[in-house]
């Protein structure tokens, strides 16, 4: 155990992300899959101390900053939560590279002004507008099986997309609840339900990677948005932000039925009625959404672990 932990904590359209700045012994690895592995086979209990209660909460989004792996990168990142370790997390990259500017640390190429940033699941990219939003170019995602049917439990057939934006998603339409925040608790019953039911059944993603998260969609609240969303995240707690990764499989899906062409804007709202902005382009067949939000600065603070205290490693998720 270090004697402590210091962190940068930020918001992205409302989702919370913690980068650890100093004070965690760096991961060993010479990919950053491997150092993902050495995290959770080395430093699990600081990922929980981190993160989950009594110093974080079920929403917290950690990062932590490592040197980069490929020669064109200025710097990698392993994002984690309350259960385990994500591939790529597009609001706590947003959260990320704010976090870098705050520490003056921001250190895009010189010749386009963008910052390589290298994930488990591959390189993502990131520009500072003007505006001071942050644009984020995620992996290459795709729609990998359109109207996927499960059964679950209470609900009946509910029928879905298996998407990858990053991260595994189903998504699906549901007539209720519906999507705002006074049902949220109704929202995170119905799509814990769906997960344990897709998990129940053995759908998965691509070569039986495991789908950790559940987007519902419906139409916006704002007038200035296209669709909004739910989405349920691995350890149970819902996206406060539109997520990145959801927004990436689910222009990834629209793509995929033709309901969005490349270049095209979707502006999808989030449950607490934040937005992103996100379109798509193409290289070769491959498909890279981009999404534009905001981060915000909301404390810098020093994480203590005190051997007698018998929450040092936090306490599980529920
Ligand atoms: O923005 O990609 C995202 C994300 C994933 C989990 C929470 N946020």
């Amino acid at each position: 155990w270090p004697a402590s932990v210091e962190v940068i904590d930020s918001h992205t359209e409302g989702e919370p992300t913690r980068v650890v700045i100093a004070g965690w012994p760096p991961p060993a690895g010479g990919t950053m899959a491997e150092r993902r592995a050495d995290r959770g086979a080395r430093f699990d209990h600081l990922r929980r101390a981190v993160v989950q209660e009594p110093r974080g909460h079920e929403a917290v989004v950690g990062a932590l900053l490592t040197p980069p792996v490929e020669p064109d990168s200025q710097a990698g990142v392993v994002f984690f939560n309350n259960v385990g370790y994500l591939g790529m997390c597009g609001h706590g990259l947003i959260g990320v590279v704010r976090t870098l500017v705050h520490l003056g640390r921001w250190m895009p190429d010189a010749a386009d002004g963008a910052i390589r940033i290298d994930t488990p699941v591959g390189t993502v990219g990131a520009v500072v507008e003007a505006d001071g939003s942050v644009c984020i170019r995620n992996v290459p995602s795709y729609c990998h099986a359109k109207d996927v049917a499960v059964e679950v439990p209470g609900i009946g057939r509910v029928v879905g997309d298996v998407a990858w934006g990053g991260n595994w998603f189903f998504l699906t339409e549901l007539p209720e609840p519906p999507l705002d925040l006074a049902h949220v608790d109704e929202l995170t019953a119905v799509t814990r339900r769906i997960l344990a039911a897709l998990r129940a059944q053995g759908i998965t993603g691509a070569d039986g990677a495991e789908i950790d998260h559940v987007e519902l969609s419906g139409p916006p609240s704002r007038s200035d948005a296209d669709g909004k969303n739910f989405v349920l995240c691995p350890g149970g707690a819902y996206d406060r932000s539109p997520c990145g990764t959801g927004t990436s499989a689910k222009m990834a899906c629209l793509y995929a039925r033709g309901a969005l062409a490349l270049e095209a804007e979707w502006r999808q709202e989030s449950i607490t009625g934040s937005r992103f902005t996100g379109w798509l382009t193409a290289e070769g067949s491959r498909v890279i959404p981009h999404i534009r939000g905001r981060a915000f600065i909301t404390g810098r603070t020093t994480l203590y672990f005190d051997p007698d205290d018998p929450f040092r490693a936090g306490i599980p998720a529920s």
